[in-house]
């Protein structure tokens, strides 16, 4: 099945699904593997693992890069955090084409102005976008996508800036009227309260997205309960390799030695494995018989 229609039909399914953070080709390998059936090209992610900060420095085409990797590397499709769609409608027409040039299934789009802030870097501080520019950014995607399945996720950071309830729906029913095919609803709270409000008011009117990293105690049976379609785990993937990365490096540095670090950390064999080493070797067999012998009688000539 298209990578597309994977990610329409898991936002079309009643039942709760998930999306795993992952910011390069190696670590969307990872989580594929895991079993995820989907992948969040994190926007805070993808900058950290560039060493800079999530607020549009790096540029849509550095973005676009990492992700075609990750789509390279991957069968289940994966939605990118797109942020504002790194200008106006016209800057998301041509992201919307360039990745469905490279079979990335999906984009999510916040309404927040460009260039963004992460939403946990003082949020109340962040403008909104212009709720009819955002209803026109949404419709101008829809329209420019050639694949029906290509999947675009509205998200509202009304919860997140203070705007209040009755504007988060106000925003995420204009958002489906816009043609968004789900919307992701951004909340920053401890509990999942804000939340609980919003799917009480909402119904199951279209599919709802959430990012419990604030809410993390939550025990996810109760967004299930709540009628939510899909749960981002959204920055786990590199704050664990953060963690292991630390330790090795300081305990390399501290004992002078890597000696320790064999059998708790990947063997090289691993990374080969990951980078499907053996797909070029049995390519080589059918490809380069020629050349082998050749490298092999000239090796034995001395
Ligand atoms: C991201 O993963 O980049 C997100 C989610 O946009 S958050 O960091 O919570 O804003
Ligand atoms: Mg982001």
């Amino acid at each position: 099945m298209k990578k597309t229609t994977q990610l329409s039909e898991m936002f079309g399914r009643r039942d709760l699904d998930f999306l795993c953070e992952a910011h390069n080709g190696l670590s969307a390998r990872i989580v594929e593997e895991a079993g995820f059936k989907g992948i969040w090209a994190s926007g805070l992610t993808l900058s950290g693992s560039m060493g800079v900060r999530d607020n549009n420095e790096a540029s849509w085409t550095q973005v676009l890069e990492l992700v075609e990797f990750m789509s390279d590397a991957t069968r289940v499709p994966i939605l990118l955090d797109g942020d504002t769609g790194y200008g106006n409608f016209n800057n998301l027409r041509r992201l919307v084409s360039k990745l469905e040039s490279r079979h990335v299934a999906g984009v999510c789009i916040e309404d927040k102005l460009f260039p963004k802030t992460n939403s946990f870097i003082d949020g109340e501080r962040q403008g909104l976008a212009e709720l009819d520019e955002f209803c026109g950014k949404i419709k101008a995607g829809k329209d420019t996508q050639r694949d029906d399945d290509f999947v675009i996720v509205a998200r509202t950071e009304a919860l997140i800036v203070g705007a209040g309830l009755k504007e988060a729906l106000n925003r995420a029913d204009a958002y489906r009227l816009a043609g968004a095919d789900a919307i992701l609803v951004h909340s920053k709270k401890r509990g999942p309260d804000e939340i609980e409000a919003f799917m009480q008011e909402w119904g199951n009117r279209h599919p709802i997205v959430i990012v419990p990293t604030t809410y993390h105690s939550t025990p996810t049976s109760r967004f299930a309960e709540l009628g939510i379609s899909t749960i981002i785990w959204a920055n786990h993937i590199l704050r664990s390799a953060i963690s292991v990365m630390r330790k090795t490096a300081e305990d390399i540095f501290t004992m002078q030695s890597v000696a320790a670090q064999e059998g708790r950390i990947a063997p090289v064999s691993e990374i080969f494995r990951l980078q499907n080493a053996d797909e070029l070797r049995q390519a080589e067999e059918i490809y380069l018989p020629g050349e082998r012998r050749d490298i092999k009688e000239h090796l034995a000539a001395g």
